[in-house]
């Protein structure tokens, strides 16, 4: 029977507020600033732009999210099984859809635990949480509002003796290799030796139908996209014209890595009020919104290891398209 006594507390903090980001927007300036011209992906997410994500997920061309879901329904149960309760860390929560599957198989393990999900986007956050916390009488939640380096750096210390980060969806693919290193260690830093780290990556593929899953034939992926400099927009005062820039995605197989482009149709002046921030942009010129890599699974357990991240099992789909490693941080050996 289940103890009903039990407290389970709910509970969501802005580390906006803890940590001010003395320098919002400072990585817009030097995006737009540079050649080519950037936006940081993270930049998408506004409460739209999250919801607009969440109907990518369903295009029959964007397989990334119904293969993973595929595989965790396989694997979460024997995730919670070899990790045994835990304080579960999600980065980029957002609606928590697949990671339900995962959050069920902790559930059914009939223990108190705890559930952090991190997102940037409050809105999603909330939602999601409040629904959780009643769907599962036994879990606490603490929601962080904010970006993987600050939830990293101010994630208070776990209420169970043992943690795993989870990280789905390939958000990795997002991240340089540089980027990568940096998180693996950020990642490293605040786990206790016998920890666990459960990653979620895309596999290499076909260039067909890697650029057919960022060219969705509904145009939602398009639209989500653009909406980035309707958020800019809003966020800091900005007059990007929506109609004078296009969608396009290409594979860049050198770099095993999609490119998402804003191409500009015609020459536009743009100015981010907020970020006194004053550009030009010629006709037929592109900013790069987002490179989403795709990874080999051999490689990938390798440069967890090297950052001392041991691989203990990983899984994969019928035909390979994605892949979710699960590894533990070892004892430092000299
Ligand atoms: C959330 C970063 C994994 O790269 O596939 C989907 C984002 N961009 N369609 C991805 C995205 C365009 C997605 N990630």
């Amino acid at each position: 029977m289940i103890a009903s006594n039990q407290k389970r507390s709910i509970e969501i903090q802005y580390l906006e507020n803890i940590l001010p980001i003395a320098n919002d927007g400072q990585d817009v300036i030097e995006g737009l600033s540079s050649t080519p011209k950037t936006i940081p992906a993270k930049y998408f997410y506004d409460a739209y732009g999250s919801e607009l994500f969440e109907q990518i997920c369903l295009l029959p061309e964007y397989y990334p999210t119904r293969t993973e879901t595929e595989i965790l329904q396989q694997a979460s149960a024997e995730i919670a099984e070899l990790t045994g309760v835990c304080e579960l860390v999600e980065l980029g929560s957002g609606s928590s859809t697949k990671t339900r599957l995962l959050l069920s198989a902790y559930e059914n393990l009939g223990q108190p635990w705890q559930y952090v999900p991190i997102d940037v986007s409050s809105e999603i956050l909330k939602e999601s949480a409040l629904q959780l916390h009643g769907e599962y009488p036994h879990l606490s939640i603490l929601g962080l509002v904010g970006t993987y380096e600050q939830a990293l750096l101010q994630l208070p210390a776990s209420s169970l003796p043992k943690r795993m980060i989870v990280f789905l969806g390939s958000t990795l693919g997002n991240f340089t290799q540089e980027e990568c290193d940096r998180l693996f260690n950020e990642v490293r830093d605040i786990l206790q030796v016998g920890d666990y780290f459960l990653l979620g990556i895309d596999l290499q593929k076909p260039k067909e139908i890697l650029e057919k899953a960022y060219n969705d034939s509904q145009g939602v992926t398009a639209k989500f996209n653009l909406n980035m400099l309707s958020h800019l927009n809003q966020r800091y005062e900005g007059n990007f014209d929506l109609d004078s820039f296009q969608h396009h995605a290409i594979y860049n197989q050198n770099e095993q890595q999609i490119e998402m482009y804003l191409r500009a149709k015609q020459v536009q002046r743009i100015q981010l009020k907020k970020l006194d921030l004053k550009i030009e942009i010629e006709a037929g010129e592109s900013i790069l919104t987002e490179i989403s890599r795709k990874f080999n699974l051999e490689q990938m357990e390798e440069f967890l290891a090297q950052h001392r991240l041991k691989p203990i099992k990983y899984w994969t789909d019928e035909k390979q398209w994605f892949g979710l490693i699960l590894s533990q941080l070892k004892e430092y050996n000299l």
